[in-house]
């Protein structure tokens, strides 16, 4: 058994939250599936020689909604966070190289 988390978006109310687990547990291998409305979160329980991640994002995509894995998101922030404070680096090289200019 695996479980992943999802970062979801798109769900507005608590009949949203059911389509989504009532449709991934329909997977065939799907253990279990949780939803969390306020914090947009799922947790999903499965047997990984069954199912895979990417069919229970489509499932998810197909019910309306916005999925992603929680690891793949936070991987992303690290980027962009490696980004800003790369722009941050060279706007102080900047400053240093041009007296009087900031
Ligand atoms: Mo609620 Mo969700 O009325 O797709 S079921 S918005």
């Amino acid at each position: 058994m695996k479980t992943i988390h999802l970062r979801i978006t798109g769900m507005t109310c608590a009949s949203c939250v059911l389509h989504i687990e009532t449709d991934i547990k329909e997977l065939d291998g799907v253990k279990e599936a949780v939803v969390n409305l306020p914090l947009k979160r799922g947790e999903v329980t499965f047997d990984p020689d069954k199912v895979d991640e990417k069919r229970i994002l489509e499932t998810v995509k197909k019910a309306g909604y916005k999925a992603v894995v929680e690891e793949a998101e936070r991987r992303m922030h690290l980027v962009q966070r490696n980004r800003r404070r790369t722009t941050q680096t060279h706007a102080r090289k900047w400053r240093a190289a041009l007296p009087g200019y900031a």
